[in-house]
């Protein structure tokens, strides 16, 4: 791919390009993404030439070792000048789409004059035969994203040989059938590229280039065949290579003319950025300010009180409701003060209830609005909203049900891999959906999602946690979080409740028994509740049950030791989720005992289902006296 693609990098790079390695994060730069990012090596050698800084010639030496700053795929947050990390083939090309609508939603809200820029994309035929590639240009396409053009690897080969062993998609037609411009050019004639260039920055759709390169471009005996692909080309055949391209050097030894070139073209968006600086100066108080908190990751001063007041009203109110209503109400009270909030739902809007009053739908032809329709393409909602996020200028949260996280994991992971903040609004998160079924009923998501590293997983258990649950999220500008939500109402629970997010604590203790506890209940979501309820239950028997809630492991375990220990508690512990016990035995400890579920739902009302799949509070009253008897017996036998 760096061999085969150089003809086209180098006149995107030369000619094209809006940037400035003296700030890769100046905001109206252009985006260039690399897509197929097994093609890393043509990215760092391009930000070497062009002179962004810690990307040097040993660092290119240091190609995929330990602690370089060029792993073998490109690494968002690790690398200047990386847009985003890519190496999941198709994750790049569906980021850009969510990059190239950020950019025309903030062009919509502050003009021109400061922000007028293009995503440039380098993809190949894997990503453009991944799935995910369909749902992100079709989305692109729908959205007429103009300012996105796509420059494809267009090789006919990929790892196991000739693409026409697996694919004989005709991509132009493809592309045009989802209303882009697309033609065909030779990636290796420099005029040629840079015509099809300058058409796709006029064009009124987005714009796949096909190029049709030669993969391993120049290696005599590698070039055109999937042996260029990932093994080294060896002594021999870099030796024929150099003198097939007439290059004398050694490697790594760049000559000073080529360099200085380089260096030139790295330095050509100096005062292009200059001006857009002064520009920004210019700008009128009233308008710089909103401007400002959308570049900066700010949350404006009026979203605290917006945020508490909604919580407030919650704590005096004592809602019975569901927590995605909950959701709701927090979405209207906070848009107002959160301009730069970008809300949005894979085609569950009205279940999800992820629409604020306030917003408007994003289309072609009013990039104003504030919610965008994804469509039925929860993948490609999860990478556009990296790509949003990764560009700046709005905090995206988009909703779907639970169950299909599994259609956005890929994109999930990313995001928790380049800790980005991207909010997933995931509603129906149990069996307590009810009718629609075990194909909709979540059972082991919330334990697969809690296994992502750097992911924030809330499972709010009342309307006043769902509420912190969103200050949470909106506030972890390093993580992506998702909120689990219920579909059916939950009662508020606890009296004179904290007024400090206890949410943010991960766990807490919502009822602590007078005089001691023989059993801690723990639960999350839609079964604090039940726990609740036991409480009382074995309080007639005269077992003392502290109850808490645990909206979010993740924060939990950051937790120190001391506090963990005061909310766990000594005493055996029940664990209550209407979910598969995951990592619960972490916080059960030996002595302790899951009521949850052990296989999948099943069709039918709410109540009925967690009777018949014993996640009641007789049921948790029941194996809270079980454990007491064998603890008791323990205790006799030692
Ligand atoms: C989702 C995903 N599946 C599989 C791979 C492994 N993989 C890396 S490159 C590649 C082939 C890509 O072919 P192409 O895009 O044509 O790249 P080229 O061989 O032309 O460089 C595969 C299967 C991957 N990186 N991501």
């Amino acid at each position: 791919m760096p061999m085969g693609m150089a003809d086209v990098a180098t006149v995107l790079f030369s000619r094209f390009l809006k940037f400035d390695p003296a700030d890769p994060a100046w905001p109206d730069r252009d985006r260039f993404v690399l897509s197929a990012g097994h093609g890393s090596m043509l990215l760092y050698a391009l930000l070497y030439l062009t002179g962004y800084e810690g990307v040097t010639l040993d660092e290119l030496r240091a190609f995929r070792q330990w602690g370089s700053k060029t792993p073998g795929h490109p690494e968002y947050g690790h690398t200047p000048g990386v847009e985003t990390t890519t190496g999941p083939l198709g994750q790049g090309i569906a980021t850009a789409v969510g990059m190239a609508l950020a950019e025309r939603l903030l062009n919509a809200r502050f003009g021109d004059d400061f922000v007028d820029h293009y995503t440039y994309v380098i993809a190949g035929d894997g990503c453009l035969m991944e799935g995910l590639s369909h749902e992100a240009i079709s989305l692109a396409g729908h959205l007429r994203l103009n300012r996105l053009i796509v420059l494809f690897d267009d090789n006919e080969i990929s790892i196991d040989g000739s693409t026409s062993l697996s694919c004989s998609d005709d991509q132009l037609v493809r592309f045009k059938a989802s209303g882009w411009s697309a033609s065909r050019i030779d990636g290796h004639d420099p005029e040629a590229i840079a015509e099809a260039i300058e058409r796709a920055r006029n064009s009124g759709r987005p714009s796949l280039i096909a190029c049709r390169t030669v993969i391993g471009f120049g290696a005599p005996n590698r070039q055109g065949s999937e042996k260029a692909h990932g093994a080294p080309l060896g002594t021999e055949e870099v030796a024929m290579t150099r003198a097939a391209l007439g290059w004398p050097f050694e490697p790594f030894e760049i000559p000073e003319s080529v360099l200085k070139q380089w260096r030139k073209i790295g330095e050509r968006g100096h005062a292009v950025r200059r001006d857009w600086i002064e520009r920004t100066r210019s700008l009128n108080p009233v308008a710089r300010s909103p401007f400002h908190d959308a570049l900066n990751r700010y949350l404006p001063c009026g979203y605290a009180e917006a945020m508490t007041d909604i919580r407030d009203r919650f704590a005096t109110d004592k809602p019975k409701i569901a927590t995605r209503q909950a959701s709701q109400l927090v979405i209207d009270a906070i848009a107002e003060s959160l301009p730069n909030l970008l809300g949005g739902s894979a085609d569950l809007t009205h279940s999800n209830l992820t629409r604020a009053r306030t917003h408007q739908p994003v289309r072609a032809d009013g990039f104003d609005g504030s919610y965008i329709h994804y469509g039925v393409r929860e993948h490609a909602m999860g990478a556009a909203m990296n790509g949003i996020a990764l560009h700046g200028g709005f905090i995206p949260y988009g909703g779907t049900f639970l169950t299909f996280a599994d259609y956005s994991r890929p994109a999930i992971r990313l995001a928790a891999l380049m800790g980005i903040r991207v909010i997933h609004v995931m509603t129906h998160d149990s069996i307590g959906l009810g009718e629609d079924g075990p194909t909709h009923q979540p059972v082991e998501h919330l334990a697969s999602l809690r296994a992502i590293p750097n992911l924030l997983v809330f499972r709010p258990g009342d309307a006043i946690e769902t509420a912190e649950a969103w200050d949470c999220a909106l506030r972890a500008v390093t993580s992506p979080s998702v909120l689990c939500l219920s579909r059916q109402a939950v009662p508020t629970f606890g009296e004179g409740r904290d007024v400090i997010n206890l949410v943010a604590l991960g766990a807490y203790v919502v009822v602590e028994p007078e005089g001691g506890r023989d059993i801690t209940l723990i639960a999350t979501g839609s079964e604090v509740s039940i726990a609740l309820e036991a409480a009382k239950l074995l309080a007639g028997e005269s077992v003392r049950a502290a109850v808490v809630s645990a909206p979010c492991f993740d924060l939990f375990r950051e937790q120190s030791r001391e506090y963990r220990a005061k909310v766990l508690g000594s005493v055996p512990r029940i664990g209550i989720e209407a979910a598969v016990e995951g990592d619960w035995a972490r916080w059960l400890g030996d002595s302790g005992e899951f009521v949850g579920m052990t296989g999948f739902g099943a069709s039918a009302p709410a109540e009925v289902l967690y009777r018949e799949f014993g996640i009641t509070a007789e049921a948790v009253a029941t194996a809270a006296m079980r454990r007491l008897a064998r603890s008791k017996v323990a205790v006799i036998h030692s």
